[in-house]
């Protein structure tokens, strides 16, 4: 994989369509008009790099685009077998937080939950609203691809998979991603890069409370992982679908949630004005 040569052998191209014109000559896999069929992003990047306000400010740029945000609700409150929707609810526990506290007994664990959650957000049919746009676009807050290879990867290196989890994880992995390939395709990731340093600053700011064991160390093995795969491609990939998706890294160092200008300059950059 070469993304960012790619990117920057495109550089002229916008961004957004570049991701749309990925998928030229590709048949629709759901029926719908040619050209028509949304294009699906993912914004990657380290724990309270931005990634969620980011996609509010797309959101606020595009109102027209879908945004399925990260189901970390889901993870924090992990519900008794067989709850219906709108039942009255019965929490058996915080997932999120047991692992952070108990990293070898929970780690495998979660990573059955965070993939199964990610794959039912990206298998959802597409919502109305976004068949109706014009350019419809639909916005994914992290991926199955990060789960891999940038949290279950790094689990494994810092000990906290055993060498057995990690290959029964990657086997099933590497199979359900084949099975439902054709329902999963992206066309572009946006990896939004800051030093860790940066990203625990902005942790310790959004204060949620699983996460205040946190320490450097953890931000900069991700910071790491994200790196390998998104900038220097030395992680070793298993899907063809993933060897020539656009990635456009947008670095986020200078504060963007309240900051108007540094808001357009990156929403320039999505839009490959600049
Ligand atoms: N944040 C910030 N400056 C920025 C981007 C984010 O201060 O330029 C803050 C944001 O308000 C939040 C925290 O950093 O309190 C983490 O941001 P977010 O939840 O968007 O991060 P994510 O984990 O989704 O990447
Ligand atoms: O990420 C949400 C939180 O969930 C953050 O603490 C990282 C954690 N997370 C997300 N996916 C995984 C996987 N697959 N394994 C372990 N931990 C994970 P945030 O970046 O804050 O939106
Ligand atoms: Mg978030």
């Amino acid at each position: 994989m070469a993304p960012v040569r790619l990117f920057l052998s495109r550089l002229r191209t916008p961004f957004i369509s570049m991701a749309q014109k990925s998928l030229e000559g590709v048949p629709s896999s759901r029926g719908l008009l040619a050209g028509r069929e949304p294009r699906r992003l993912s914004i990657e990047g380290n724990i309270a790099v931005g990634k969620s306000t980011f996609v509010k400010l797309l959101t606020k740029t595009y109102p027209e685009w879908h945004v399925a945000a990260e189901p970390v609700a889901t993870w924090q409150n992990i519900q008794a077998a067989g709850t219906q929707k709108g039942q009255t609810t019965q929490s058996v526990g915080n997932l999120l937080d047991m692992m952070y506290q108990e990293p070898a007994r929970w780690s495998y664990t979660f990573q059955t939950c965070s993939f199964m959650s990610r794959l039912k957000v990206q298998l959802e049919p597409f919502p109305e609203k976004l068949l109706q746009a014009k350019n419809p676009m639909q916005i994914f807050e992290r991926s199955v691809y990060s789960d891999r290879y940038i949290f279950a990867k790094n689990l494994f290196e810092n000990g906290s998979l055993s060498d057995t989890e990690w290959q029964i994880y990657q086997d099933w992995h590497s199979f359900l991603l084949q099975e439902f390939a054709g329902r999963l395709s992206l066309h572009g990731f946006i990896y939004l890069q800051a030093t860790p340093q940066i990203c625990l600053k902005r942790l310790y700011q959004r204060a949620r409370k699983e996460e205040k064991g946190i320490e450097l160390a953890y931000l900069e093995q991700l910071h790491g992982q994200h790196e390998a795969w998104l900038v220097h491609n030395t992680t070793k990939l298993h899907f063809e679908a993933l060897l020539n998706i656009p990635v456009l890294v947008l670095n986020v160092s200078d504060d963007f949630s309240e900051e108007a200008t540094k808001q357009e300059e990156l929403i320039r950059k999505v839009q490959g004005r600049e």
